[in-house]
């Protein structure tokens, strides 16, 4: 394992002195991601003391470094998870041979596209979120949106970094065009649609750190299963940064929906609105806006590309080398049983073989999982004493990809006559009245320990620090 030199330009454990021309290729990228920051990154805070994590070492516990820093500052850097020697592709076809330490010719092309597709998130990400500072409720969440922010930064750094050192001149030109793409752009978009959408407001921007980065950690699990082992090692350790990002949407979610309990028993005739909070049925209409976008992120449901990346050792599924209940690492022979609309109606059983299924193998993982954040935000209103609870759409809801693409479906999975779902779309997705609503009650607080009056404040601070500490220091 190469050691950690922090007092390069670009921090790295990839030993980047090693290889002059690798260093000054991506030396030269460096700038050109800087003035992307400054163009596009966190609007109005870059002069900013902002209390952050850097990532200094790949060691289990002491990976991460607590201080005060400029964001145009922070020590973007290359980290990848140590290799272990031994390590064998852990499924598909080629399964217990060694693990490839450069790109096997005949997979070039789909390597590139699931870094480049993984790479473009990352920024796009940014550039989504950009004016959120400008509204924060508390120093402590402006803090997280930085956070969340700088450390998406160092994902695109570690697409970047792959790009130039394995894929050559290619590599180099989707490292440029990683910078020249554009969140909702006309003619330049982001790849992903998910990728395109707004996110005006904080209850979008938990919704979106809920369940977008959690598509993003099972992405990111799944690649970390890949037999390219440069890819497998940069994607494990993205994951340690990945928990924080999870933890603030998860949290935030929460927060709204605890302090939106408390205004629904304190607000004579239970009117949330008349006192400043979100309503239950508005947060209601986020979460299957935003989890029916982020389970079009998995791509179809019966997909040959998916296929072709099990087979091939490119991406595996959920834990796959791990998880005991994983025995089949080879899946040729099983099945996927799935339900698909029928053209009349209704529904209609439809088995694929497994391997075809994979995208939906780890959606199911990711599902399980947003279902367990639901139980907990239903906790917080059971403890309240209500009965109102939230609920998941069905994953047939609301989709763009797939199966049940554009379809008149319901959230609770039956298909509608289009005339029918058209008027009943504003009870289930947030109306411009909604939205404008939720962009009403956004105003910045920036005195520490305070916080806007729509949301509950965390159980605790960051980094043992307390609830009002001064998260950030405005120049
Ligand atoms: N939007 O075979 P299919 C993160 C395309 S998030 C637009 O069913 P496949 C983060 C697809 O390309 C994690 N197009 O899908 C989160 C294909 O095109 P072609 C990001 C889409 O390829 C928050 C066609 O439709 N990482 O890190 O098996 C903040 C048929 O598709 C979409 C990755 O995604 C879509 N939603 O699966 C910051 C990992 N879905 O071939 C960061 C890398 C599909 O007809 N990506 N299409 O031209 C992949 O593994 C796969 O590309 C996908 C799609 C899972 C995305
Ligand atoms: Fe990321
Ligand atoms: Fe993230």
């Amino acid at each position: 394992m190469s050691s950690v030199s922090l007092n390069e330009k670009i921090p790295n454990n990839v030993d980047l002195a090693g290889d002059r021309k690798l260093q000054r290729a991506l030396e030269e990228w460096q700038p050109n991601f800087i003035d992307w920051w400054m163009e596009m990154g966190p609007d109005g805070f870059q002069q900013d003391q902002i209390y952050l994590r850097t990532a200094v070492s790949v060691e289990e516990g002491g990976w991460a470094h607590f201080d005060y820093v400029k964001m145009p500052d922070y020590r973007w850097g290359i980290f990848l998870t140590p290799s272990s020697s031994e390590r064998t592709i852990g499924f598909g076809d080629q399964i217990g041979t060694p693990v490839w330490e450069q790109v096997p010719g005949d997979l070039r092309k789909e390597l590139r596209r699931i870094i480049v597709t993984q790479g473009d998130t990352e920024p796009a990400s940014v550039e989504q979120q950009r004016l959120l500072g400008k509204c924060a409720p508390s120093l402590y969440d402006l803090r997280n949106l930085f956070q969340v922010n700088v450390e998406e930064g160092r994902h695109l750094w570690a697409m970047v970094y792959l790009l130039h050192s394995y894929f050559g001149r290619d590599g180099r030109e989707e490292a440029e065009e990683m910078l020249v793409r554009r969140s909702g752009h006309r003619d330049s978009p982001r790849i992903l649609e998910t990728f395109n959408k707004p996110i005006d407001d904080w209850l979008a921007f938990f919704c979106f750190t809920m369940f977008t980065d959690r598509d993003g950690k099972y992405q990111l699990a799944a690649l970390a299963e890949s037999g390219f082992d440069p890819l497998a090692r940069s994607t494990q350790f993205m994951l340690t940064e990945e928990a924080h990002h999870l933890f603030v949407g998860e949290t935030g979610v929460g927060r709204v929906v605890e302090r939106t309990a408390e205004l629904m028993k304190a607000a004579p005739s239970g009117d949330v609105k008349a006192v400043g909070g979100i309503p239950l049925d508005i947060i209601q209409k986020y979460l299957n806006e935003w989890y029916s976008s982020s389970l079009d992120l998995f791509g179809g449901e019966d997909s040959s590309n998916a296929a072709i990346y099990f087979a091939t050792g490119l991406k595996g599924r959920y834990k796959e080398t791990t998880s005991s209940k994983i025995t089949d690492h080879v899946a040729l022979d099983g099945c996927y049983s799935l339900q698909i609309p029928n053209g009349e109606g209704g529904f209609t059983s439809q088995e694929i073989p497994l391997r075809r299924a994979m995208n939906l193998v780890l959606r199911d993982s990711y599902v399980d999982d947003c279902y367990r954040a639901l139980e907990r935000w239903n906790g917080v209103l059971e403890k309240a004493g209500l009965t109102e609870r939230l609920y998941l759409a069905s994953d047939r809801f609301n989709r763009r990809m797939g199966s049940c693409a554009n379809l008149p479906i319901a959230p609770d999975g039956s298909m509608m006559r289009p005339e029918v779902y058209a008027g009943r779309i504003a009870d289930w997705l947030p109306t411009q009245g909604d939205l404008a609503y939720v962009r009403s009650c956004m105003v910045s607080v920036t005195e520490p320990g305070k916080f806007a009056g729509w949301i509950a404040p965390p159980r605790k601070g960051i980094d043992g620090q307390p609830i009002d500490f001064k998260y950030v220091q405005f120049h």
